[in-house]
């Protein structure tokens, strides 16, 4: 299958998706927060966050895997995006940019590191986290693109929950 074909933009919550693994839109203290990251702790029930506490830490840019309990999916992958709150956003390391293309892939290795087929993605940092939505859209399309023309051989959706983000994805697709 062409790679373009093996990317599907759909709309509604990520918690209900049976892909092999959902990611999460965490923080570095993988807390149970709101937005995303609230939706998927409350529905895979207390043990996640459990696990989450014994990983401890995830640096930014960087992603971890974790069991799914109660998910109908197989793992979650968390991964932490750039924060460009205004008191945050001059604390990164490297650029949001860098940091935002870098969630996909290390959330896109961890799949293929554990043989999962289809992996979910939310529209990271766009929500609390306040990365401009299209500018996300174009750097999560980018690099999810080249990894499934490169080296992922599995199936990506992008799992849109406002309608600007799914306009945001269709102006890239159409
Ligand atoms: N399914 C799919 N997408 C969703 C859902 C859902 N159920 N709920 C919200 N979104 P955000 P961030 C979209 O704020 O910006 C948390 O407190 C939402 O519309 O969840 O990376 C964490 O613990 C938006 O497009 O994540 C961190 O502290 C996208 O998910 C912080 O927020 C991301 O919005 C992370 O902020």
């Amino acid at each position: 299958m062409k790679p373009s074909d093996r990317l599907h933009i759909v709309k509604g919550s990520i918690t209900r998706l049976t892909t092999d693994a959902i990611v999460n839109a965490a923080n570095n203290q993988l807390r149970a927060g709101s937005g995303v990251c609230g939706a998927i702790h409350s529905a895979a029930g207390p043990m996640l966050q459990t696990e989450c506490m014994k990983i401890g830490w995830c640096p930014t840019g960087q992603s971890v895997i974790t069991d799914a309990y109660n998910l109908p999916c197989k793992k979650v992958i968390h991964t932490v995006g750039p924060d460009l709150r205004p008191w945050a956003a001059d604390k990164l390391a490297e650029s949001p940019e860098r940091l935002l293309a870098s969630c996909y892939d290390t959330a896109i290795s961890l799949a293929k590191a554990n043989g999962l087929k289809s992996i979910a993605f939310p529209c990271i940092s766009t929500g609390v986290y306040m990365y401009p939505k299209s500018e996300a859209a174009r750097i999560a399309y980018d690099t999810i693109m080249h990894r499934l023309s490169t080296d992922y051989d599995g199936e990506v959706t992008v799992c849109c929950f406002t309608d600007d983000d799914l306009e945001s994805y269709r102006q890239l697709t159409d």
